[in-house]
């Protein structure tokens, strides 16, 4: 594996926290107690490279830091904002069992909703879902996936037909055109950035052409920076198929053999004249031909995009969009190419392979569809799963402000700072009858909201699994105990769920028998049989299997997964066709004006994950950017001084 350990240090492989790109950790550990952290030389994902955040990771771990940041025990609030009582997991799981179970029975089961997280495992995930849909019969559960990955989930399903992304890293290995739209690689996935550089230096030949508003470290090395305005995505990538149509640079074989939906695109893009795109995005038309070129006649061309596409009321616009500059030209399902979704959170893909969101079922089925429902019913034994799609993140927190729902469990997520308009979420939390915070930290903004708040453990003391951006399974394993009382994530929902089924109403299914798990492995086998037949078919793999991690599908009989999907180009629509949509360019919700003159956008700092429960307790992880800031272009400010 590694250098050797010294002696009495254990060796424990792992996988990193943060983000997706879910690199190979091997922890060490000596007496109960994380002392280090090396990049796994094994995984596929990094073979032993991290980034700051991951080396830093052992460091978080250090006992006076987990004295001073975790929670450690079960607390309960008398009243709001008044202080916490510690008390014991048996009074702690009772009282939640007892305000569920009183809600649900005065306002039906539509009035509790759960709020998770990309960050659980899918062990953890699994376990609420069937939680809300099998035990108690609301769709009511969504997570922080819908502020993060829900346009891409609806592109890819609404184009090649499932939640699946094509590509794998080594694709980055093989591709002479790397087209990065909508996202900060060097900075929010920057061990797969390590990997571009590698392929650039491997490759002088190799172009790297960036999408961005912002002249990020990501734009900074490109060949070609397009520097679009704001949310005018959609109109350069219908501008770039415009010229490789009138180039010769589409694929007319591949589009007639595999695709539907030409005709009303050129249609649509015939209007996108470079001229009009230079126009609307504020970019000069030369470097809109560039990047159309490069695309379309310098292959493979791979595409990696993330928020600035998905974190936009079009953003399934502009998914499809760019996902059209690949089915046009035929460059998806071959070495070096396709529409590469990269994931945020460690495992927001394992969320949406269970279903995780309040429009999907286990194992990529949809919750519209009333034979998956039966299937899923039927995987549970439960008698049916409920119809009504559930509250999306953003409505189930207006619907707590409304009233509408009385009691929130909020599990490894802080809506308190992340969610948008925190007007409403505040209202929501303070008019919710009951709200549970399931935390691995004591003081984020949520937790000061929490009526229960109940300790779980988190990175190094948890045991499942996780799916990274290329589909690619990976363990997490425990290196040290639980510390104080914390439990893991699914055991609490699993001993939540058997206490709350003896409350509710007759008609609910039993608890017991519906969780009857007593480890991650039990609940990740009845996941694995979920995917049965499905295009996430995992049937040939087993905790055993994932001693080396692998990407799925992985199907029974099989010794390997399958790195690219759509090879065949065959795709899992009901024609077998990939479908290509022709959105118009829409402006955004809130264009700017002579009195808002100025567009605000996000964006991650290298050294710091989100909320930074876990980053912000070390002082070193500030030398990168001490404090907040906003970037402004030099003309804007030199114009405001
Ligand atoms: N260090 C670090 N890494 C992380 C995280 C973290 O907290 N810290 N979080 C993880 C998570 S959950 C996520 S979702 C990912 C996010 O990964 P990225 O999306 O790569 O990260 P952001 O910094 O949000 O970058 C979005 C980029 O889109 C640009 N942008 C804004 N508007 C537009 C637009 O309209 N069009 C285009 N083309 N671009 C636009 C912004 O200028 C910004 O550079 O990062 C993951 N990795
Ligand atoms: N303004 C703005 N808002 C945004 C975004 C943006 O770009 N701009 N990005 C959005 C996106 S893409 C995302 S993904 C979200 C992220 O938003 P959040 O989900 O709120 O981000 P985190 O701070 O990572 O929250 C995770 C919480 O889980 C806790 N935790 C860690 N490990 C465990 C564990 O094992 N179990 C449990 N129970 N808890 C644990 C951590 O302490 C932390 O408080 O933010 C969204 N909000
Ligand atoms: S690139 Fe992402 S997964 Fe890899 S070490 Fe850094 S934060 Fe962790
Ligand atoms: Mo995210």
């Amino acid at each position: 594996m590694n250098l050797d350990p010294l002696p009495g240090v254990q060796q424990t492989r792992s996988t990193c926290p943060y983000c997706g790109v879910g690199c190979g950790v091997v922890i060490e550990s000596r007496g109960g107690q994380i002392t280090g952290v090396q990049g796994d030389a094994e995984h596929p994902a990094n073979f032993g490279r991290l980034c700051t955040k991951g080396s830093t990771l052992h460091l978080t771990a250090a006992a006076h830091l987990q004295a001073q940041a975790r929670l450690l025990h079960p607390q309960r609030r008398a009243t709001r904002g008044g202080p916490l009582e510690r008390i014991d997991w048996d009074t702690a799981l009772d009282t939640a069992a007892t305000r569920f179970a009183d809600v649900v029975a005065r306002h039906g089961p539509d009035a509790v909703g759960f709020y998770v997280s990309g960050q659980l495992l899918t062990e953890d995930y699994y376990v609420f879902n069937k939680l809300a849909k099998g035990l108690l019969g609301t769709n009511n559960i969504d997570t922080n996936s819908r502020l993060c990955m829900s346009s891409a989930v609806a592109g890819y399903k609404a184009t090649l037909g499932a939640d699946a992304p094509p590509a794998c890293y080594e694709d980055i290995d093989h591709a002479q055109t790397v087209f990065i739209a909508g996202a900060n690689t060097a900075w929010a996935h920057p061990i797969l950035f390590r990997r571009l550089e590698d392929a650039r230096r491997a490759n002088p030949a190799l172009k790297l052409i960036v999408a961005d508003p912002r002249r990020t470290e990501t734009a900074e090395v490109a060949d070609l920076h397009l520097p679009l305005l704001p949310g005018t995505d959609v109109a350069l990538f219908h501008g770039m198929l415009h010229l490789m149509l009138w180039e010769g640079l589409s694929d007319p074989a591949y589009i007639q053999a595999h695709t539907t939906g030409f005709e009303a695109l050129r249609d649509r893009v015939r209007e996108y004249t470079p001229r009009h795109v230079a126009t609307v995005c504020g970019l000069k038309e030369d470097d809109i031909v560039q990047a159309a070129r490069w695309f379309g006649g310098h292959t493979p061309t791979l595409s990696l995009y993330c928020q600035g596409l998905n974190q936009s009321h079009r953003g399934t616009d502009k998914n499809a969009a760019l996902i059209n500059l690949h089915l046009a030209t035929g460059q998806i399902g071959r070495r070096g190419a396709g529409p590469f979704s990269l994931t945020g959170q460690p495992n927001a893909m394992g969320g949406r392979e269970v279903g995780g969101l309040a429009n999907l079922l286990s194992a990529h089925r949809d919750l519209g569809n009333a034979a998956h429902r039966a299937e899923v019913a039927a995987l549970w034994g439960v008698p049916e799963v409920p119809a009504k799609p559930g509250l999306s993140a953003v409505e189930m927190f207006e619907a707590a402000a409304d009233g509408a729902v009385r009691a929130l469990w909020i599990a490894c997520t802080n809506p308190a700072q992340s969610l948008p308009d925190q007007t409403t979420v505040r209202r929501a939390l303070e008019r919710c009858e009951f709200v549970v915070v399931q935390e691995a930290y004591a003081h984020t903004a949520t937790t000061a909201h929490a009526d229960l708040l109940l300790p779980a453990t988190t990175w190094g003391e948890k045991d499942g699994t996780v799916t990274n951006s290329e589909r690619r399974i990976s363990r997490v394993r425990p290196a040290v105990p639980a510390p104080g009382e914390a439990r893991h994530d699914w055991a609490i929902a699993v001993d939540f769920a058997r206490r709350l089924s003896t409350r509710l109403p007759a008609g609910h299914p039993d608890g017991a028998t519906l969780f009857p798990y007593e480890t991650a492995e039990a609940v990740w086998n009845e996941h694995r049989e979920s995917t049965r037949g499905r295009d996430l078919d995992i049937t040939g793999l087993s905790y055993a299997a994932l001693a080396q991690p692998q990407q799925w599908p992985f199907l029974a009989g099989h010794t390997h997964g399958q790195a690219r999907l759509y090879e065949d180009g065959r795709f899992p629509t009901p024609d077998g066709r990939a479908r290509m949509l022709a959105p118009a360019y829409e402006p955004v919700a809130e264009p700017r004006d002579a009195r808002y003159p100025i567009s605000l956008t996000t964006g991650r700092l290298r050294d710091q994950w989100h909320g930074m429960s876990r980053t912000g307790t070390l002082g070193r992880l500030f030398g990168h950017a001490s404090e907040p800031c906003i970037e402004m272009h030099p003309q804007e400010l030199t114009r405001r001084r």
